[in-house]
């Protein structure tokens, strides 16, 4: 019914731009009407499965940044239907240049008023899998001006090694913001227009500011994965607890095929 299925067209230079930049931002990638329709349904779920009851001022600057609410999919066959949407599956596929794509798992990202940064990190410090072939997809629900917090990216960042060991901290956002600095990466950062979707690296360094507006930021993310990632061992405690949470059966060294990591979009085998 909305178009979250047809392809976008994606051209070879957005494609360069990406693997050079490690992130791309894309306009009217969903339609007003398709936000507002899945949209309610993943904001409504995020308030009522958030576990997070402290006033902002007594949390920690990880759980200031937002209210996380992980794997929306299982919850709503509504929220499912969106996560395999295959317009973003397919252009997951194509910026990671791979014959498909499956899930990692989906969460939303809500910046409630008055929410504070998001500090500085790389995603796949998290993950325990094979290679870099990862990419999330950030889907503002509403648009995002630049009072909301925007996601912004350090172009180019994806091959940086220094700051790759580090979590979500007051010292993720020092150590790695005054490396980027340093070594004179460009911080990439804008409003986001309703309909616009970026897509980053697992390994590409990104943060976002507060929400100083008297609205919520509200933001769904799909984490998908090369279809043919493996599963390698837990370098630490946190990724231990994701294996276990979004790939439950996983096998070292095999291709991560569990009930939560359907292939979302697979590119359709050439005829003969
Ligand atoms: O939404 C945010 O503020 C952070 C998003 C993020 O770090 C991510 O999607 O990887």
């Amino acid at each position: 019914m909305f178009d979250i299925d047809p392809p976008y067209p994606l051209s070879d230079a957005q494609k360069a731009q990406f693997q050079r930049d490690g992130f791309i931002k894309l306009k009217q990638v969903l339609s007003p009407e398709a936000l507002a329709h899945y949209g309610q349904v993943i904001t409504r779920l995020t308030i009522e499965l958030n576990t997070e009851r402290r006033p902002l001022e007594e949390r920690s600057t990880y759980d200031k940044a937002f209210l996380q609410v992980m794997n929306l999919w299982e919850h709503s066959p509504l929220v499912a239907r969106f996560v395999m949407g295959q317009r973003l599956g397919r252009l997951a596929a194509e910026l990671l240049g791979v014959s498909g794509v499956r899930l990692y798992h989906d969460q939303s990202l809500y910046k409630e008023p008055g929410g504070g940064i998001t500090p500085a990190h790389a995603d796949q410090y998290y993950w325990p899998l094979d290679s870099d072939r990862t990419i999330t997809a950030w889907i503002p629900l509403q648009a995002v001006p630049p009072a909301m917090g925007p996601l912004g990216f350090y172009a180019g960042s994806q091959s940086v090694a220094f700051g790759r060991d580090l979590g979500i901290s007051d010292e993720s956002e020092q150590m790695i913001s005054s490396n980027m600095a340093r070594h004179g990466f460009e911080f990439c950062v804008g409003g986001f227009d309703l309909g616009e979707v970026s897509f980053h690296l697992g390994w590409t360094f990104h943060k976002a500011g507060p929400n100083v507006s008297e609205r919520p930021r509200s933001v769904m993310t799909v984490i998908y994965m090369d279809a043919a990632m493996r599963l390698v061992p837990a370098l630490n405690a946190i990724q231990a607890n994701d294996r276990d949470q979004w790939c439950p059966g996983a096998r070292e060294g095999e291709v991560i095929n569990t009930r939560k990591n359907p292939v979302v979009w697979q590119r359709a085998a050439a005829t003969a």
